[in-house]
């Protein structure tokens, strides 16, 4: 295949024709060699153009007088040129050497890598970033296979959801202020857990949460004396459609509980105005959620917990 020349290239060439360049090599012509990306192993210069008054090819560099001010190259690309980058991508992962806290004089040899058969025998695939990204998880698919078989501890982590910089500036100057006779007290909370104390600072934005991916995670508030409370108020972050499972229960002494709020298996969107309960005055001291996850994944996210 013959690829005439593109922009691209005379661009990145052109790029060189500057007078530090050429008076810098003090000689009638300037020379410079081929620029990497565009003439490497994968292509063969087969000619080139030029409005130079000199000019020369020797070997992979070609040399012009400073006159110059076009070049355009023709060249082949070798088919042959991608053949094996998959299993090259993965060698090279395995020929690492990990963090070596030692001497380098001391560092252990590089190891030798080694691929399975399936790996060696993955069809021929030209340069791509899928294919970059599908070698890179192919070892780390292996490298997490051996953590494991070697009895390592597995964490599992739920990314938030990304937003675009409008959402987030959205959500960042959309803060509603609310009375909450929860806010600032005393909040314990499940292992694991993210910034506990935004679920009862009085404000609501999506920008600001208590996080805990684990498993039954909790979070607890005291407030400090029994207080006769009529509504509660849970806002689980709300975002595109997904819908938070929890369950809220409020007590006196801390050791017996009753259910408040039962949405163990809820599938509504509450929206900024979160799930409200009203009933009659009850007196209570301790308010507690427990989170199951929601319809997306496996995360917990509470905006604020109020207590009216
Ligand atoms: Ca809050």
């Amino acid at each position: 295949m013959t690829r005439p020349t593109t922009a691209a290239c005379l661009l990145a060439l052109s790029a060189l024709f500057t007078p530090h360049t050429v008076f810098a090599a003090g000689r009638a012509e300037a020379g410079f060699p081929m620029a990497d990306p565009l003439l490497d192993d994968p292509a063969k210069l087969n000619s080139f153009t030029t409005d130079a008054r000199n000019s020369k090819r020797d070997g992979e560099v070609i040399r012009l007088s400073p006159d110059a001010s076009r070049l355009a190259l023709e060249w082949t690309i070798d088919p042959a040129a991608d053949q094996g980058l998959f299993q090259s991508l993965l060698r090279s992962y395995r020929s690492e050497v990990g963090f070596w806290p030692g001497k380098r004089s001391e560092m252990p040899p590089a190891p030798t890598a080694v691929l399975t058969d399936e790996e060696r025998s993955r069809p021929h695939q030209p340069l791509s970033l899928d294919l970059i990204l599908a070698a890179w998880k192919t070892e780390y698919a292996r490298r997490f296979a051996a953590h494991v078989a070697a009895g390592g501890p597995v964490k599992r982590f739920t990314a938030v959801a990304m937003q675009s910089p409008m959402e987030r500036a959205s959500e960042g100057v959309a803060v509603r202020t609310i009375e909450n006779l929860a806010s600032g007290k005393k909040v314990t909370c499940s292992p694991g857990s993210i910034h506990p104390e935004f679920a009862n600072d009085g404000k609501i934005t999506n920008a600001e949460f208590w996080e805990c991916d684990a498993k039954d995670a909790w979070w607890q508030v005291d407030l400090g004396k029994a207080m006769e409370i009529s509504t509660l108020t849970i806002i689980p972050l709300h975002k595109d459609d997904r819908a938070y499972r929890f369950i809220v229960k409020t007590s006196m002494d801390g050791s017996n509980w009753t259910v408040h709020i039962d949405r163990h298996d809820n599938k509504e969107t509450f929206g900024t105005r979160g799930c409200e309960e009203k009933f009659q005055n009850t007196p209570m001291r301790h308010i507690r959620i427990e989170m199951f996850g929601n319809t997306l994944n496996e995360g917990n996210h509470l905006v604020e917990l109020i207590a009216r």
